[in-house]
C-alpha cells in the first residue's frame, strides 16, 4: 500500500497490500462447497448460498504482514522484501466463526482448527496447500469471521474469493483465502505455516517463538514530494499538519509520539477515535518544520505498555519488526527548482 494512502480510513481495495505465497487458484463459485469437519459431531458442506443466508457482521479491519519492515534489517532475510508498506484497513463482510464451529459440534478432545486454503506449492521443501492453525479459544473469539465481500464489493480473486478467514489483531497469514476446507484436530497441527514458517528466530535454524499478534506500528503519510531516487522529500519552511495511523493487535493504542530529530526528542501527537475496535487509529501532528534536514519519526504505544524499538530487532525470517518509520525530509528548495534558482 503505498504510504499516501494511510490518508483513507478505508483502505480502497486496489490499493491494500497483497502477500500470495503461491498463485491465486482458479474458483467456480457455483459449484463451490466449503467442507468442515474432523474431531466434529456433524460436518458440514457448505455452498457460498449457506454461508451467505448466516448471520452477518461488517466491520474494518486493520491487516498487516508479519513481514512488514524486513527489507530494513542487515543481513536481509530473503523473502518479501517490505519497507512498510505491507498493510491495509478494509472493510471485511463475513459470517461469525464462532456460531460455525458450534454446529459442527466439537468433540472432546479438540485442539486445533485448521484452515486450508486451495493454493498449492512448494515451500521450505514440501508440497503443500497454504494452511494455517488456531487453537479453538482463539477460533471462537469475537471477531474471527469467514469474510466474502470487502468494501461492500465481492471479494475479488487476489483476496481470496470466495471465501478467506479474516482474523482481527493476528499478523496476516493467520487470514487464510481461498479457503477449501476447516478441520477440527486432536493433536496439535505441525503444518509448515505454522510449524516451520513464521516464527521470531534470533539465530537462524533455532526453535524461535510463534508470530501471532501484531505489534503496536505507527505509520504516517511522508509529507511533502519526494525525489525519484533517493525518495529524500521536500517540504517547504512553515507549519505542517503531518497525519498517520496506528494500530497493536495486542492492545488499543494509547498514544502516539512524534520526532523531527531522528528520534532524540519526542512529542505526542493527537489521537483520533475508531469506528472499528480491530481498525488503525487516525493521528495527527502540527510540525513546525525550520529549513534545513529533518528524520521524521513516528512512535505508537498501546494500552499493554508495548511500544516500538528505536532500531530494528534483527531475526532470522525478518517478522514483526516494528522499528519506528524514518521518513527523511529536507524542509527548503529542492534542487534544480525555480526557488532554487530564484534564490541564486
Ligand atoms: N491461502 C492463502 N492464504 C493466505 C496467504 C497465501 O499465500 N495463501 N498469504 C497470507 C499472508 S502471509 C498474508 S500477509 C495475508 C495477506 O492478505 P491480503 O493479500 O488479502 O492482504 O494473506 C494470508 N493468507
Ligand atoms: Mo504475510
Amino acid at each position: 500500500m503505498p504510504l499516501e494512502a494511510l490518508r483513507y480510513d478505508v483502505t480502497p481495495v486496489g490499493l491494500h497490500y497483497l502477500l500470495i505465497h503461491f498463485d491465486i487458484p482458479a474458483v467456480d463459485a457455483e459449484t463451490y462447497e466449503l467442507h468442515v469437519g474432523g474431531h466434529v459431531h456433524r460436518p458440514l458442506r457448505l455452498t457460498m448460498h449457506d454461508i451467505e443466508s448466516r448471520p452477518k457482521t461488517t466491520f474494518a479491519v486493520t491487516l498487516e504482514c508479519a513481514g512488514n519492515g524486513r527489507a530494513r534489517l542487515s543481513p536481509r532475510p530473503m523473502s518479501q522484501p517490505w519497507l512498510n508498506e505491507a498493510v491495509g484497513n478494509a472493510e471485511w463482510t463475513g459470517t461469525p466463526l464462532g456460531p460455525l464451529l458450534e454446529e459442527a459440534g466439537l468433540k472432546p478432545g479438540a485442539v486445533d482448527v485448521v484452515f486450508t486454503g486451495l493454493d498449492r506449492g512448494v515451500q521450505g521443501g514440501f508440497d503443500q496447500f497454504y494452511e494455517r492453525s488456531l487453537s479453538v479459544a482463539n477460533a471462537s473469539r469475537d471477531g474471527v469471521m469467514l469474510a466474502y465481500a470487502v468494501n461492500g464489493g465481492p471479494l475479488p480473486p487476489q483476496h481470496g474469493f470466495p471465501l478467506r478467514l479474516i482474523v482481527p489483531g493476528w499478523y496476516g497469514m493467520t487470514s487464510v483465502k481461498w479457503l477449501r476446507s476447516i478441520t477440527v484436530t486432536d493433536a496439535p497441527f505441525q503444518g509448515y505455516q505454522q510449524a516451520t514458517a513464521y516464527h521470531f528466530r534470533e539465530v537462524t535454524g533455532g526453535p524461535g517463538v510463534p508470530v501471532e499478534r501484531m505489534r503496536p506500528r505507527a505509520l504516517m503519510v511522508p509529507p511533502g514530494f519526494p525525489d525519484f531516487m533517493s525518495r529524500t522529500r521536500f517540504v517547504d519552511p512553515g507549519e505542517h499538519l503531518i497525519e498517520g495511523r496506528a494500530w497493536s493487535g495486542l492492545a488499543s493504542i494509547e498514544r502516539v509520539d512524534f520526532s523531527a530529530d531522528g528520534g532524540v526528542t519526542w512529542q505526542p501527537a493527537e489521537l483520533d477515535g475508531t469506528a472499528s475496535p480491530f481498525g488503525w487509529r487516525r493521528w495527527t501532528y502540527r510540525w513546525g518544520a525550520t529549513a534545513g534536514e529533518h528524520e521524521l519519526c513516528a512512535r505508537a504505544t498501546d494500552a499493554a505498555g508495548n511500544t516500538q524499538p528505536i532500531d530494528e530487532d534483527w531475526n532470522a525470517e525478518g517478522v514483526q519488526n516494528n522499528a519506528v518509520q524514518r521518513v527523511h525530509v529536507v524542509a527548503g528548495a529542492p534542487p534544480g527548482s525555480q526557488a532554487a534558482a530564484d534564490s541564486l
